[in-house]
């Protein structure tokens, strides 16, 4: 390791003890940046870097609620404000039994260089709880959402902190979230965004990430004269991001084989055509059943307690959970000639897996670049919220693309090496970078 970023993890790791996922993506950012501001001293001398390290504010709250048995329920409470040198901080919530302090620190930091990606002003934070909705009736999960808020409340706003989804909150936990805050506040703004479409929701804000993760993967395609056409996808998870990237896929004219989640994968060889994937998505969102349901189904393989990557293909969408793509796994994807790993998920393949990614020169795109697609269309919701005025399905759709291809051309500006290889990590950390590094100059020591 570079003995400057090895110094300056040595900082981060006393301050912040027991945090691996927080370390793990401060260190990945550190390794891209420390050489970059070497060149820039004046990032240095402000310390930058070592500020955004730090969160502007964490909130840590109990989350008391009451089940359908009347018994009383203790979840943990979070949200970290990270950083609103550019806007008012904005992220999602994530309700999951695994949710903690270094999880959310990870997702917080890296979510303040993607919403800098995105060129539109939002800041960055993330939160949530470690209370697992699986298994939890619509009034338990309405209890907790309400409980949650009374005391989220007080920190958020639309001009403060914009909250959206994330895993295990989507459109039915954004609207309890909101109705308790209208009621707690008594206004009626974009408070949070991913809303239900008659109240203040945007068209396209539930397929965004999914198909922005796509239209990334269809640019790197593009950089080697490539397209789906053709091609055979694998894809883990089947919640949001995971759907609306197989649809996009499928539209493109690529055929995805696998869809995963947390007790198993699925592989149907014949592809995941738009009647399978309206069977899943009513599995999934509606039935909130298992994956495993499709292949009794299909008739197809089932695979328990395994992740998809060692079925052969041409291009990876991992859309589940951070480190889901360990070093053996990106060997195999690698060996089986997969050459395009775009990154739906936050941080999902490990720092060794990433290394074999770039050394053998794939089209790599990392979730902080490959995912924005979905914070931007947050940042969409929060202007047409601001104006009164909501736009049509193509004039979102538009945007969010000519996004996706902004974003490539950044990382392209800053990661393009000098035998024309592209490198993402790099070029998307330095391009989130820099709008921020000149907002925290301009602003002073805060
Ligand atoms: P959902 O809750 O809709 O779906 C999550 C999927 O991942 C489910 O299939 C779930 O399986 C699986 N999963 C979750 N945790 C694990 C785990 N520990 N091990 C294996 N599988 C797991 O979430 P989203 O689709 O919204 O989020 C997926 C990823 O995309 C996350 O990394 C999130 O941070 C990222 N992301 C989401 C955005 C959004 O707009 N929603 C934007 C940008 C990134 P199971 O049902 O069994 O839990
Ligand atoms: O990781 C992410 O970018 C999200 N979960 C979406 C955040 C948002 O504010 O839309």
């Amino acid at each position: 390791m570079d003995p400057r970023v090895e110094q300056f993890m040595a900082k981060i790791i006393a301050k912040n003890p027991n945090e691996k996922e927080f370390h793990q993506a401060v260190q990945e950012v550190a390794e891209s940046l420390i050489p970059f501001i070497e060149e820039n001293p004046k990032y240095k001398h402000a310390k930058i870097l070592e500020r955004m390290a730090e969160p502007e504010r964490t909130i840590l709250f109990r989350v008391p609620w009451l089940d359908d048995k009347g018994e009383i329920q203790i979840n943990k409470g979070y949200r970290i404000e990270m950083n609103s040198a550019i806007g008012p901080y904005k992220g999602g919530l994530r309700f999951h039994p695994t949710v903690n302090l270094s999880i959310l620190k990870f997702l917080a930091f890296e979510q303040v260089l993607k919403n800098s990606l995105t060129t539109l002003p939002m800041g960055g934070g993330k939160g949530g709880s470690d209370f697992d909705p699986k298994g939890k009736s619509d009034n338990e999960v309405m209890r907790f959402c309400q409980s949650f808020m009374t005391e989220l409340f007080r920190h958020i706003g639309h001009n403060t902190d914009v909250p959206a989804g994330d895993i295990g909150v989507g459109g039915r936990e954004i609207g309890y979230l909101f109705g308790q805050y209208k009621r707690l506040k008594n206004e009626f703004t974009g408070v949070l965004t991913g809303k239900g479409i008659q109240f203040g929701g945007s068209l396209i804000r539930p397929e965004a990430t999914g198909y922005g993760n796509v239209y990334f993967a269809q640019e790197m395609l593009k950089t080697r004269g490539e397209s789906f056409k053709g091609k055979t996808v694998v894809v883990s998870g089947s919640g949001n991001v995971s759907q609306y990237a197989v649809e996009k896929v499928t539209q493109l004219g690529g055929k995805v084989v696998t869809l995963s989640d947390s007790a198993g994968f699925i592989h149907d060889p014949n592809g995941i055509t738009a009647e399978k994937l309206a069977y899943v998505m009513d599995l999934k969102n509606v039935k909130r059943g298992r994956i495993k349901e499709y292949a009794d189904k299909y008739g197809v393989e089932y695979y328990e307690n395994k992740r998809p990557w060692g079925i052969k293909c041409d291009v990876a969408l991992p859309c589940a959970t951070q480190n889901e793509i360990e070093l053996a796994d990106a060997k195999t994807l690698v060996s089986n000639g997969c050459y395009c790993v775009s990154e739906g998920a936050n941080m999902p393949s490990t720092p060794d897996a990433v290394e074999v990614f770039i050394e053998k020169k794939i089209l790599y795109g990392p979730g902080k670049a490959a995912n924005a697609g979905g914070v931007a269309t947050s940042g969409l919701e929060m202007t047409q919220n601001s104006m009164r005025l909501p736009w049509s399905r193509e004039e979102v759709d538009q945007r969010l693309h000519q996004i996706m291809i902004n974003i490539h051309a950044t990382c392209e500006k800053y990661g393009k090496e000098s035998d024309g290889y592209i490198n993402y990590v790099n070029g998307a950390n330095v391009g989130g970078f820099v709008k921020v590094a000149e907002a925290m100059l301009a602003q002073g020591c805060v």
